[in-house]
């Protein structure tokens, strides 16, 4: 019988809605992992909305509840450490820290670092966080999941073709994490297909396994979907990886192939909820506090309804080598 899953998660709660935790903790749980959690911020809603209230958690407030579960011994035993928005230096340093306790436990503990640092060319956490990713957490790390703008940014590299995205792939892998994500990336101006880059390293041989997988885009904006995703690439790897063993690669492409095909399927029926329930399409009103909030809250990810596609994918992409 294979280890049991345990989980420590350290993202952001929001009372409504999903995202961080709220978007992690379910997927993760019903796919049979135990989840602990640590809240980096409480938010009644994410920030896209026209408000939000509550409270960003200091580091100190991160590693007092980390400082509770050693006194009482529950530190031990997690498998697993799942990290998103940290937003400033000083929770990337708790992580650190964090990251380094657990480690020295369980000298293969599978962090999933989510580098949160912007989308769509744009930060939105200070510029100092990309070397702090690069050279401070990426090596502690198992799996790192950047989206294209990520990516680029933690590899200075500007992807523009799959090529590229390999190349990129290889670097991140220098950087010391041996299983890298490109979520997705588009390429050659075609804004019609989205295309995720995986690459596994075998950190016994050093052998690389590279691949691809294609997928239509949605017509739609979604909050919570990276977050989402990495909680479901980490709930499949971990209930493949024990089959995989030895050093034998392929584990992270079936993740990947099984996560993609539940995302497909919650995000669909997320612009299917949101075509049915009249909520506007997003081409105009995009900015961040122009969105009126009937529009945000059909943004959410429909994961409660959507819970047999996280039990019961239906498989519709696959990984091919690259
Ligand atoms: O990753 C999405 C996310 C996470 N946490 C908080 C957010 C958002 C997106 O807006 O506001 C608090």
């Amino acid at each position: 019988a294979s280890q049991p899953t345990r989980v420590l998660s350290i993202q952001s709660h929001v009372v409504s809605g999903y995202v961080g935790n709220r978007a992690a903790t379910f997927p993760l749980q019903l796919s049979g992992h135990e989840v602990d959690v640590i809240n980096t911020v409480q938010f009644s809603n994410h920030t896209g909305y026209n408000s939000f209230r509550g409270q960003r958690f200091p580091a100190s407030h991160i590693l007092d509840l980390f400082a509770g579960l050693e006194e009482n011994g529950l530190d031990t035993g997690y498998t697993h450490l799942l990290t998103g928005y940290m937003g400033n230096s000083e929770n990337v340093r708790a992580v650190e820290t964090i990251a380094n306790k657990l480690l020295a436990q369980t000298p293969d503990l599978f962090f999933v670092l989510d580098p949160v640092l912007g989308d769509d060319n744009a930060l939105y956490v200070p510029q100092e966080l990309v070397a702090m990713y690069r050279d401070i957490l990426c090596p502690l790390a198992k799996l790192v999941l950047p989206n294209q703008f990520e990516a680029e940014q933690l590899t200075e590299m500007k992807i523009t073709s799959v090529q590229g995205a390999k190349l990129a792939c290889d670097k991140l892998h220098s950087f010391g994490v041996p299983n890298v994500v490109i979520t997705s990336i588009a390429v050659d101006g075609d804004h019609s297909q989205l295309h995720l880059i995986g690459s596994e390293r075998s950190q016994e041989s050093g052998a690389t396994h590279q691949f691809i997988i294609s997928f239509p885009k949605l017509d739609g904006y979604f909050t919570g979907s990276g977050d989402f995703f990495a909680a479901m690439v980490l709930a499949r790897h971990a209930s493949l990886a024990p089959q995989f063993g030895d050093g034998r690669l392929g584990a992270l492409a079936r993740a990947c192939e099984l996560a993609t095909a539940t995302q497909a399927g919650v995000m669909g029926a997320t612009r299917e909820y949101q075509v049915s329930t009249g909520v506007p399409a997003p081409a105009a009103n995009l900015a961040r506090g122009y969105r009126p909030s009937e529009m945000v809250r059909g943004f959410e990810l429909r994961v409660i309804p959507s819970q047999h596609l996280i039990t019961n994918p239906t498989m519709v992409f696959t990984a091919t080598d690259i």
